[in-house]
């Protein structure tokens, strides 16, 4: 296996999900910023020209951050990050689900229409009118997810990939805006200490770039 991945919260979530399972798996670093995952050494490999990528022995390859963490959960089922019953894994997606519709979704279209607007090539139409909207519309998003949080983690006592994919987008937003992005948010806050505190969390956000 082999995974392509860049700078950006997508492939860091990819990143996470392999240290929690333990897991070695080879990287190829391409350059977003210089539009390499734009070129046609890169679209062969993904043709949706982003990462992160995995490509099996087999030459198959895998994108969309969610399938690849599936296809990983599946090889390597310990520690469980969806789930080890239908519910549990039920309710991860339900969680995962929530995070990317209602913050993650509108927090990178307001990146692409605002700070990172014509950074990363034309394939993104930019709508700047959008950008402001699109902001609070994430903001709205980690306030309900603030008003939801009623144990140690999305899904109450079991650690998932809905956390992994929430923390690595809210310690991505300082890079591009600056200030705390869980201020007035206590029991996010608080969450964000439990996650980081994991190894595998430090390990791989200490290990390079966001
Ligand atoms: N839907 C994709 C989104 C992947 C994505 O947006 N990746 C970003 C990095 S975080 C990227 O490659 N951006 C460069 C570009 O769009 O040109 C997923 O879930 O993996």
């Amino acid at each position: 296996m082999k995974l392509y991945q860049s700078l950006g919260p997508n492939p860091m979530v990819a990143r996470i999900f392999i240290a929690e399972k333990g897991l070695k798996v080879p990287r190829h670093q391409i350059d977003v910023m210089q539009q390499e995952s734009r070129g046609a050494d890169f679209l062969a490999i993904n043709p949706a020209g982003q990462c992160p990528a995995l490509v099996l022995d087999d030459g198959l390859v895998i994108s969309e951050t969610t399938a690849i963490c599936h296809y990983l959960e599946e090889l390597q089922p310990d520690p469980p990050l969806f789930g080890r019953t239908p519910a549990e894994r039920a309710e991860t997606l339900m969680w995962s689900r929530r995070v990317t519709l209602q913050f993650t979704e509108p927090l990178t279209r307001s990146f692409y229409y605002g700070e990172l607007a014509g950074m990363v090539g034309d394939h993104i139409r930019v709508i700047p009118e959008g950008a402001e909207g699109l902001k609070a519309t994430a903001q709205d998003g980690l306030e309900w997810l603030e008003s939801q949080l009623s144990g140690d983690f999305l899904a109450g006592s079991r650690f998932t990939l809905a956390d992994i994919q929430l923390l690595a987008f809210v310690n991505f937003i300082p890079f591009l805006r600056p200030g705390e992005p869980l201020e007035g948010l206590p029991k996010l806050f608080a969450w964000r200490g439990r996650v980081v505190s994991r190894p595998a969390v430090a390990s791989t956000m200490a290990e390079d770039q966001p």
